[in-house]
């Protein structure tokens, strides 16, 4: 764009009438003040105008035209221009710039001196020169002027310059001629200006509009459709008019930046790296999360690897992707209902759009012959695009075993080629879900109250808690009430006297709710109450057992601790013993029980890899990303495809390149062990490749990676239920390795793994003999490795492993679960570590840990290896503690608050008032809240729930724990006050 062009644009303003124009809108035709050489015009006659040239002061040549024969009567002298092409003009502007002397100042002259002259044009085509006819020109006017001079004095030259300017048109030849006549003035004729008018070329709203000529008609516009510039487009078509004065009115419409482009400045900019435009009426965007651009003027944002974008999904959205599998699937089931249940899985992948689908096989025993059975069973509301969490199953066949995988999906899981999670469940239909409960017996009525008990069902799983269902008798179509309990018993109050109620129970554990037990009638007395002859006693018990069941508990291991229980372990021992017979590693198995090889002894090691691992193709394999280093290599996660199965989520442990044959055999030695194994916690091996390189170890990917630091991560997140769950699993798979006669010498958080359910499995097998991955292990004095803080002092000593130490280790493991991933014996050095367990000192119980957890810690730290707990009392003990989850209330720093003699204390004296009550339980900084809320009397506080405890602003998960446990205690001396009441 020229420089005049651009100043011609700033004086352009966008939607105004342009009143104020400079010559930008004028083009010049001729300008005699330009023209360096002569000018050639002619005049008739020859002693008419003058044509005088003088020098400016910068040495350019004014040509002036002068005429004065004011004396002489008659005058007609001509001067005319040369040919002036019209080039575009319909319309031209004579502007004439000139000086005319007064008449009256002129001495002697006569009436024939003028004061005006007449301009004349004449139209033609013919460029090369006219014969000189004054009929041949029309007269535009007659110019006269505004001033005139009296004096013309060269010496001071005082000219009063005259501008008059003449408008013709229109016309259409080629070019013409203009022509000066004097009738008898004096004139000096000091330059000609001919030009005309356009609207010059602007650019309006991202829109260019070229020059443009306006109508010879003033009354009418020209209409001027912009065009877009670079990189922009029409959104309205952009117009302006060009008006007959060379001004441009009313824009109209305009041009946007186009998709990548933004505007800046009035053009349009490419947006930078990382930035978008996916809208022409938008700016430059960031890229959404996930996605990124790597050049200038992108218009969509590409995903990173992994996420993606659905076809509905607009660019503006963040990249997403498909979601991790469901989690907590459980499954309960009737005589004619199965229903699955799960959560929805942790990551949705970024997007709301989740869906489920279930899939279903039923399998016979051989694993491997399972065949899909949606079409054989009726879900209830559809197998597939499911949008809750649970699912109906009718019409399954009884004893049959079906395994249904439930696959999360949301909008791109299409466009993944990443298989898909699914949370599995095997259902049996001849397990029927948990075991129902049965023998369910009245211990005691009372006219408002009945208090039943029951045996606790036999089965696998432990029971989070019992659901009770009651109704009057002869109300049974109306309605029904239930009340839930954790324990095997329960006093069911607010009853009607004399009445008859049925009663059935019913179970719920992590497999999900059991079946009714069949219903038992039983009534409440009469107001005038005949308790039944031992209720007293009942009481009594009942008191105690909710009271003091935990502290029994710890009455109990504080005896085997101490050594007074020890003939139990000892009594169990012999008689496992007995059943126990002599193998290699003088390891005593079950019978029955398969046994644990040590892949040293055989002599070449390679034919224990053949022995207890399969070969797997490589191409089956693909890895995806490296998650860790181990000793031999790189840890992979990836997927592994096995021909008629789905691909499975896998880790991999590779054997990097420059290996020498004892590292290879090192780094198999592990899967030869983990091979054997084949147990639900501990990890599973997949395969090996030891025929092509990499050398590699596949084993079940565990999505929540090591039990350290994923509690380190998830510090205060869970319940001690479900720490004691980890636990329970951790155990089992110990207990399974001890059976199996193996033992494992490095059992510590960091070498257990957590998948996408919590589960816990024991892994790191390789290095059980060695230790050299282990970065806790250190080498004590008799030379060998050894992670002295996991390690019981008999084995530091004198390298005295057993099953005994990992249970030392197990205890450890305890104690660093319990305290969400700390560090054993903090910063202590390794040497002061082994003084002070030498000396009797042992880890305390963490924060929030439960009395009778760290009485198991600190059972499995007994200095004698042969008190410690075995792996099956441990599991056993766990699960006692799960199924009796108020055992795990009293936590050390309460026991550690309260006087002595635990028992007496617990069983609180009767209270005056609840502000009594809260001081008895050291919680009485509640006492105003409590009042607040309106509990104000001992009744109101008995009948609390859990809830309204939280409501009163008891925030502290502990604090609540133990107000839920006094009341349940008070609501038990309550009762036992008002039966004393009813014998009085
Ligand atoms: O704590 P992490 O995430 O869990 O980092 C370590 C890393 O590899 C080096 O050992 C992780 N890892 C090992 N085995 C597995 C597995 N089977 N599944 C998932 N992560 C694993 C471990």
């Amino acid at each position: 764009m020229s420089l005049r062009t651009r100043s011609c644009l700033l004086s352009l303003f966008l939607g105004v009438v342009f009143s104020r124009l400079s010559l930008c809108n004028q083009v010049v035709l001729l300008d005699t003040t330009s023209v360096l050489g002569e000018l050639g015009w002619k005049t008739y006659p020859i002693n008419g105008w003058d044509a005088i040239t003088v020098m400016d002061e910068h040495n350019r040549p004014i040509h002036t035209f002068q005429v004065c024969n004011v004396m002489e009567p008659n005058q007609n002298n001509w001067l005319h221009s040369n040919w002036i092409p019209r080039q575009a003009a319909h319309r031209i502007y004579v502007e004439l710039r000139f000086t005319l002397r007064d008449c009256n100042s002129i001495p002697w002259v006569s009436g024939t001196c003028k004061e005006t002259f007449n301009l004349f044009y004449h139209e033609t085509d013919d460029a090369h020169g006219i014969k000189f006819k004054p009929p041949l020109f029309t007269k535009i006017d007659t110019i006269a002027a505004d001033e005139s001079f009296t004096q013309m004095d060269l010496g001071d030259r005082i000219l009063k310059l005259n501008t008059e300017v003449r408008e013709v048109g229109p016309i259409s030849r080629k070019g013409f001629y203009l022509a000066f006549q004097d009738i008898g003035a004096c004139i000096a004729l000091v330059s000609v200006r001919v030009y005309y008018k356009k609207c010059p070329f602007t650019l309006i709203n991202l829109a260019s509009f070229p020059d443009t000529v306006p109508r010879v008609d003033s009354t009418s516009l020209v209409e001027v459709r912009g065009a877009c510039i670079d990189h922009a487009e029409e959104k309205e078509t952009p117009k302006l008019f060009c008006g007959v004065d060379g001004a441009w009115l009313v824009p109209l419409g305009k041009c946007v930046c186009s998709v990548g482009y933004q505007e800046v400045g009035g053009t349009c900019v490419a947006c930078r790296p990382g930035f978008y435009k996916a809208n022409p009426e938008t700016n430059c965007t960031k890229c959404p999360p996930h996605s990124f651009s790597y050049g200038e003027g992108a218009f969509v944002c590409r995903c990173e690897k992994g996420f993606y974008r659905a076809k509905k999904d607009p660019p503006t959205m963040a990249c997403t992707r498909p979601p991790s599998p469901p989690r907590n699937l459980m499954f309960s089931m009737n005589d004619t209902c199965l229903m699955l249940e799960w959560t929805p899985p942790l990551d949705t992948g970024g997007r709301r759009d989740l869906t489920y689908n279930v899939l279903c096989k039923r399998c016979s025993p051989e694993p491997s012959r399972c065949q899909l059975c949606e079409e054989e069973l009726r879900f209830l509301p559809r197998p597939l695009g499911l949008t809750n969490t649970t699912v109906t199953i009718v019409d399954f066949a009884a004893h049959a075993n079906y395994t249904f995988e439930i696959e999360s999906l949301n909008g791109v899981s299409g466009l993944s080629s990443f298989p898909r999670q699914v949370a599995i469940i095997t259902v049996s239909t001849d397990q029927g879900g948990p075991s129902r409960v049965g023998g369910l017996k009245k211990d005691w009525a009372s006219p408002s109250s009945i208090a039943l008990s029951w045996q606790q069902p036999e089965q696998m799983l432990p029971v989070a808690e019992y659901e009770i269902k009651y109704y009057e008798k002869e109300h049974e179509q109306l309605s029904y009430s239930s009340t839930r309990t954790k324990a095997p018993s329960v006093i069911v109050s607010g009853l009607k006297p004399a009445t008859w109620y049925v009663f059935s129970v019913r179970t719920r554990t992590a497999g999900g709710h059991s079946s009714y037990s069949p219903k038992f009638e039983y009534q409440t007395t009469g107001d005038s109450s005949d308790m039944a002859p031992d209720q007293g006693q009942v009481l009594v018990i009942a008191t105690a057992s909710v009271g003091g069941f935990t502290l029994l508990i710890i009455l109990t291991l504080f005896l085997l601790i101490t050594g007074r229980c020890q003939w139990y372990f000892k009594a169990k021992m012999t008689s496992e013993d007995k059943r126990r017979t002599t193998c290699q590693n003088g390891h005593v198995p079950f019978p029955g029980v398969k046994t644990y090889v040590d892949p040293d002894t055989y002599e070449d090691p390679t034919q224990a890899v053949h022995e207890f691992t399969k070969e797997i193709d490589p191409p089956r394999i693909r890895i995806e990303r490296v998650i860790g280093a181990g000793e031999f290599g790189e840890v992979c996660s990836g997927r592994l495809r096995t021909p008629g199965k789905k691909e499975i989520a896998v880790a991999i442990k590779t054997l990097k390149g420059g290996y020498v044959e004892h590292q290879r055999r090192d780094f198999l030695r592990e899967a030869s062990i983990m091979g054997q194994f084949d147990h639900p916690n501990i990890i599973r091996l997949e395969g090996v490749v030891t025929k092509s390189r990499p050398v590699m170890i596949v084993v079940e990917y565990m999505e929540n990676g090591s039990l350290d630091s994923f509690l380190r991560q998830h510090d205060g997140h869970f319940t001690v239920i479900q720490l004691v769950g980890m636990l329970r699993g951790i155990a089992s798979g110990m207990k399974y390795l001890s059976d199996m006669g193996y033992i494992h010498r490095d059992l510590a958080a960091r070498n257990t793994l957590v998948n996408s359910n919590l589960v816990c499995k024991v892994s790191d097998f390789g290095l059980s003999r060695v230790l050299e991955d282990d970065p806790e292990a250190a080498y004590t004095t008799t030379g060998g490795k050894i992670p002295i803080r996991w390690t019981a002092p008999e084995a530091i000593a004198y390298r005295k492993f057993s099953s005994a130490s990992d249970a030392w280790s197990y205890g450890i493991v305890m104690w660093e679960v319990m305290s969400y991933g700390e560090r054993p014996y903090w910063e202590m050095s390794n040497q002061d570590v082994i003084l002070s367990i030498e000396e009797g000192y042992r880890l305390p119980a963490p924060m929030g840990c439960p009395v009778a957890l760290h009485q198991l810690m600190l059972h499995c730290w007994q200095k004698e290896r042969n008190h410690r707990p075995k792996f099956t009392d441990i599991v056993t003990f766990l699960d006692k503690l799960i199924r009796n989850p108020s055992s795990l209330l009293p936590l050390v720093e309460d026991l550690q608050s309260l006087p002595e003699s635990p028992v007496e204390e617990m069983d609180y004296p009767m209270f005056i008032s609840v502000g009594d009550w809260l001081d008895s339980i050291k919680m009485s900084q509640y006492k105003s809240s409590f009042m607040a809320a309106g509990f104000n009397t001992l009744d109101s506080v008995a009948r609390m729930s859990i809830e309204d405890v939280r409501r009163t602003g008891v925030e502290l998960i502990g604090h609540q724990r133990r107000i839920v446990s006094c009341i349940q205690t008070l609501q038990l001396q309550l009762l036992h006050e008002q039966e004393k009441g009813f014998h009085v």
